[in-house]
């Protein structure tokens, strides 16, 4: 694994991680001794930011998994996290270098196998980071596994993009991993919530995404999803609205080979395209 993966959403610049670190399928061994006592307080200050406002904002299935990180203090060890979470759900985190190439990304996930960035950001990039990195992955991404719908649909997202490779449509399935598992809100009890990782691992889109009057918030469709562009370097113009994760689970039982025939065929939809735009 000498070279680094080219992945969708990066720019020119090479990304942080070593990839010489690396076993085949692109995981590694989290190299926990490493972490220095800044790391462990970047994690923790990051941390206390983000938990202070999640009530009122992020879904309650998120809040109540979240203890199962373990303390705030310091970034936790993974087969630590790891003892929890296949007992809950039967899914593991596993250490990666960063972001990996799509296959084995949608192989892991199909496994029941989370890719963690293990590597965290430097104090002067506390507030944006171009890559995700341990906190993004773990605090982000990780509470929901221990959601057992949740975690279900994530899997099947792996398998389903392994499906969408051979048929050339990842770019298609990928605008549903970023507009459900990166970025999705979910009606809870009458009240708008965040449940997408990266809504909930940022101190600005967590407020703006649920109460602010700026962007759209549609519910969620499968084919409108798969036609909206997306922005990597600002806060979304378009959310996507659930109502249950079993409303998710539900949506990706059927095979998508049709409807990829069909929207190949069909204009996309700007980032910030009005909800009725043709
Ligand atoms: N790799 N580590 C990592 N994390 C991701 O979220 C990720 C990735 N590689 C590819 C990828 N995401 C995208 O292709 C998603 O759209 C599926
Ligand atoms: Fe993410």
């Amino acid at each position: 694994m000498g070279q680094p993966p080219v992945v969708y959403g990066q720019s020119e610049r090479p990304p942080r991680g070593d990839y010489s670190r690396a076993h085949a399928d692109y995981t590694c061994a989290q190299n926990w001794e490493a972490y220095t006592e800044a790391d462990h307080e970047t994690y923790h200050r990051l941390y206390q930011r983000q938990v202070a406002q999640l009530p009122g904002l992020a879904s309650e299935a998120f809040i109540a998994a979240l203890p199962s990180l373990g303390a705030r203090e310091r970034i936790p060890r993974f087969d630590d996290v790891n003892e929890g979470l296949y007992r809950a759900t039967g899914w593991e985190i596993v250490a990666v270098p960063g972001l990996i190439p799509e296959v084995p990304f949608f192989q892991l996930l199909a496994d029941r196998k989370f890719p963690v960035t293990d590597w965290i950001r430097k104090p002067e990039e506390f507030e944006y980071i171009v890559e995700p990195d341990v906190f993004h992955d773990l605090f982000g991404h990780v509470p929901l596994l221990f959601n057992p719908v949740f975690a279900d649909y994530v899997q099947r997202y792996g398998e389903g993009g392994l499906k969408a490779a051979r048929l050339g449509a990842c770019e298609m399935l990928s605008r549903l991993y970023w507009y459900t598992i990166e970025f999705g809100l979910i009606r809870e009890g009458g009240n708008l919530r965040a449940y997408g990782a990266g809504i909930l691992s940022s101190a600005g889109e967590l407020p703006y995404s649920v109460t602010s009057p700026e962007p759209r918030r549609l519910p969620l469709d499968l084919a409108r999803t798969m036609r909206t562009r997306y922005k990597i370097d600002t806060y979304q113009q378009t959310y996507f609205v659930i109502d249950s994760f079993q409303q998710l689970f539900d949506l990706t039982e059927g095979d998508f080979t049709p409807l990829y025939e069909e929207l190949r065929g069909q204009p996309e939809f700007a980032a910030d395209a009005p909800a009725n735009a043709p």
